[in-house]
């Protein structure tokens, strides 16, 4: 189902019970993900969050479903790097600043399971390569074909045509920002689609997770944000949790995501606070940041929720008990 379509179908909003979609949510259970995808990711979660489950297996459960999809920047399905090899990564962390992550990790469909072995069955945080291939060999991950899926295959033919060595996230709205829309998705693929996480049970708990293929066309060792606590993930149970999308070597830079909470722990909003590490990159390189694409998205203890992006295109997806749909984030510029 297109972006489009998704959008116009979101109708069971916030708007139909009377308040306008911006407001801002204070519910529990609340699960929040990245992208219209993140729709389909969110029911996933919601079987368990609805059920008095933990935020910790809702996330799992929404990362093992778009592990499983073809889509295009997550899981074995997803876009190769430059030689052609699907490398994964994926993070969780929990209401009590448990971690795990893997990156670089190879022919193991769920990674994000993988990061949660990480984080309950050793004393670490982050393993890589063909060592996090180990860990989930001997944790009985089944060892998958490396084969590109179609999709996969079609656009690495593409990329392979110029081979262009353009390490950017594509920007929606492509005519609008032409000059900045990376040559080798005229086809109209995208090669964003990282799925962000975050939730919150009804034990009061909060918790997230990330999984992605990471940027299309990648070098091979080349590791985003995603599986980088902090960056592509942050939790605090006293105070919310932030994850983002985009192009990681920004967010790594800000370590954004502890920034965003830690804005929250100011006292901004959600959205003020992922505005302001938004700004933080613009701010630092505005010419650049006309070239890229970073988009926030962050809930608080209250459950609300508010989200922010570098340019337009940046959407999430909001599940409650009374919304169930797709909303745009605002943008810097
Ligand atoms: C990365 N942040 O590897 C990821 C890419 C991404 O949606 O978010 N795509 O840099």
């Amino acid at each position: 189902m297109d972006r489009k379509h998704f959008l116009k179908i979101s109708s069971v909003g916030l708007g139909s019970i009377g308040l306008p979609s911006f407001s801002p949510s204070a519910q529990k259970p609340i699960m929040v993900s990245t992208w219209d995808s993140g729709m389909k990711v969110n029911d996933a979660g919601w079987k368990i969050l609805s059920a008095n489950g933990t935020a910790l297996d809702a996330i799992e459960a929404g990362g093992n479903f778009i592990e499983n999809q073809n889509d295009c920047c997550v899981g074995l399905k997803g876009y190769p790097d430059r030689d052609g090899i699907v490398t994964l990564d994926a993070c969780v962390m929990d209401h009590l600043s448990n971690c795990g992550a893997v990156a670089g990790i190879e022919r193991i469909k769920h990674p994000i399971s993988v990061a949660r072995k990480v984080m309950e069955k050793t004393p670490h945080v982050l393993m890589v390569g063909a060592g996090a291939q180990q860990f989930a060999l001997e944790n009985g991950f089944p060892l998958e074909s490396g084969e590109l899926s179609d999709d996969a295959k079609k656009a690495y033919a593409n990329w392979l045509k110029t081979s262009k060595y353009e390490p950017v996230i594509n920007i929606e709205n492509k005519k609008e920002n032409g000059p900045f829309a990376p040559s080798f998705f005229e086809d109209g693929t995208l090669n964003h689609d990282t799925m962000g996480m975050l939730a919150l049970d009804t034990h009061n708990n909060i918790c997230g997770g990330v999984t992605t293929s990471g940027m299309a066309f990648k070098m091979h060792g080349r590791v985003g944000d995603s599986p980088v606590i902090g960056a592509g993930l942050f939790v605090d149970n006293e105070v919310g949790a932030a994850t983002s999308s985009g192009l990681g070597e920004e967010v790594i830079r800000i370590c954004g995501t502890h920034l965003v909470v830690e804005f929250m722990r100011q006292g901004y909003r959600p959205e003020m606070a992922c505005k302001k590490a938004v700004q933080r990159i613009v701010n630092r390189d505005r010419k650049k940041a006309k070239t890229l694409q970073v988009g926030f998205l962050a809930i608080n203890k209250k459950g609300q929720v508010g989200a922010y992006a570098v340019q337009t295109g940046f959407v999430y997806s909001i599940r409650t008990n009374n919304q169930n749909e797709i909303i745009k984030s605002k943008f810097l510029i």
